[in-house]
């Protein structure tokens, strides 16, 4: 359905003015708005600054560090006009993550928030691909070298004529393992994401505001705050600080409507309309990245009337590919495929196992995995056509799809096979426990035990007393053989960047 050649940034932009969304605003972000012609004419204006002042070409790997801000969908937009192959990246990376993700992808040149320089500077020092640095103004006050020359060139740029299976795009995902992959997406892939995911199932207006907390850097967030938006002539709120409470207090000021987060903040989104918050300009509440515990999800229904959606995402299908909809939505469920995706369970042997088993999520559509310079890797993802998303499902009899565990969070206990998940679903559902991690630790006699690591609520003792009331509770919700006999209170969880659990860096602990 697409044209042959295709560049993604022109059809979420220029292509957007000659439609007639020119004075629509675009993107909202540190204390300024921004229209579809603005951002146009600003794009166009950094395209020019990097094709002619620093020599970027078709194909070269540019690396933006930045946090979420216009500024930076700005970068991302232009350096995807001049046909580059952009890697976003999170404000925490330290000089040493930076230099794996610069030599993994031979980056060029580096685009940075001048506020951020200092480790890429540092990554840049002994690197034998990354020879250009270009700092640019977060703040959007044209205030740095990208910038300044920005304002002497013309607000016209003939963008480099990409073919729609050109790289537009590496994400880079450290996935459970901890290591960093490269994963490769087409022009055409993060125009397919909205016209799949974001028109069928968040059914998109103009009208919408989106907001969220994901970084930019994370494939789930540069679709949910930039590509959907920007796709349907919607806006999009940016916020350097994604915290909970300043979510909360900017969905109220910008009336936002869709919200892409994880759970955990919509527990606090909870408790704040508890206090008062008024979050009802929101139709579309948005959870993927961590498993929804199925309280968090009723409680939402109980308190807006509408459903909250649980989706999966992968960083190698670059984004949602099974969800629930407005209309048709469950708890503890993930929902169906994305039009245009099929899924199926099935064994190592890659035959489907029959409705209600548990087994290995197997997924194809339009997105898939390409890993960058790994043919081990990819072998491993894809098998027969099929991406391994190394989640472990069940379909039930309707042919919804449920989420048992990472394949990795499967624990082999005496014979059993328990989902960590499942343990912790059950401990979240105690008052007392505020979030948790449940894993496979080393033992002698079962193989492994089940082991919680918890975060108490506020005011909770974590004592014998309070291990056996835990105990005794995950065995009156759910199958008693599956408690967790080791219980370990934590004040925090091992978290990525992007907020997911680390439950290797828990494992990790456990055999030392
Ligand atoms: O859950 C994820 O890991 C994810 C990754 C990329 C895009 C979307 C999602 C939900």
């Amino acid at each position: 359905e697409y044209p042959e050649y295709l560049n993604a940034a022109v059809e979420l932009t220029d292509r957007m003015v000659e439609k007639g969304f020119g004075d629509r605003t675009a993107l909202i972000g540190n204390g300024r708005r921004r229209t579809y012609k603005e951002l146009s004419d600003w794009t166009n204006r950094l395209a020019h600054v990097l094709v002619e002042d620093y020599g970027v070409r078709p194909g070269n790997r540019v690396l933006i560090r930045s946090a979420n801000n216009p500024a930076m969908v700005a970068c991302w937009l232009a350096a995807t006009k001049a046909g580059a192959v952009v890697v976003n990246t999170m404000p925490m990376l330290r000089a040493g993550e930076l230099t794996k993700f610069v030599d993994k992808a031979q980056v060029s040149h580096a685009l940075c928030d001048t506020r951020l320089m200092e480790d890429l500077v540092a990554c840049q020092k002994d690197s034998a691909f990354l020879k250009t640095v270009i700092g640019f103004d977060g703040t959007a006050n044209h205030d740095a070298e990208l910038d300044r020359a920005a304002l002497t060139k013309s607000v016209r740029f003939d963008a480099v004529r990409t073919g729609r299976d050109d790289v537009a795009l590496l994400g880079f995902t450290s996935g459970s393992t901890g290591e960093a992959k490269a994963t490769m997406h087409f022009h055409r892939d993060l125009l397919i994401i909205a016209d799949s995911y974001a028109k069928e199932v968040l059914d998109v207006t103009p009208d919408d505001v989106f907001i969220g907390s994901p970084p930019l850097a994370f494939t789930f967030g540069l679709g949910g705050l930039a590509v959907f938006p920007l796709r349907f002539g919607a806006s999009a709120v940016l916020l350097e600080q994604a915290s909970p409470p300043n979510m909360i207090e900017m969905i109220q000021e910008h009336r936002a409507t869709v919200c892409f987060t994880a759970p955990t903040a919509y527990r606090v989104m909870l408790r704040a309309m508890d206090q008062g918050a008024d979050l009802s300009s929101l139709r579309a509440a948005v959870s993927a990245g961590e498993t929804l515990p199925a309280p968090i999800y009723e409680e939402w229904r109980e308190k807006t009337g509408k459903p909250m959606l649980d989706g999966i995402g992968a960083t190698e299908m670059l984004h949602i590919f099974i969800t629930n909809r407005f209309d048709d939505h469950q708890p503890g469920c993930t929902g169906k495929p994305v039009a245009g995706y099929e899924a199926k369970i099935v064994g190592d042997d890659m035959q489907e196992v029959p409705r209600g088993e548990v087994g290995r999520l197997a997924v194809r559509g339009p997105t898939g995995c390409r890993y960058l310079a790994d043919p081990g890797k990819q072998s491993a993802y894809v098998r027969d056509g099929w991406n391994l998303t190394g989640d472990a499902f069940r379909q039930d009899q309707d042919g919804y799809f449920h989420f048992a565990a990472r394949t990795d969070d499967i624990i082999l206990s005496a014979g059993y096979n328990i989902a960590g998940p499942e343990v912790e679903a059950a401990l979240l559902s105690h008052p007392a426990v505020q979030e948790c991690a449940v894993i496979g630790a080393p033992d002698e006699e079962r193989g492994q035990i089940v082991q919680a690591h918890v975060v108490l609520a506020a005011g909770q003792t974590g004592d014998m007393r309070m291990v056996k009331l835990l105990q005794d509770h995950v065995k009156t919700v759910i199958a008693p053989f599956k408690y967790p006999r080791s219980v370990i209170f934590t004040e925090a969880l091992p978290k990525t960047a992007t907020g997911k659990i680390q439950r290797f860096q828990l494992r990790a602990v456990g055999t030392k």
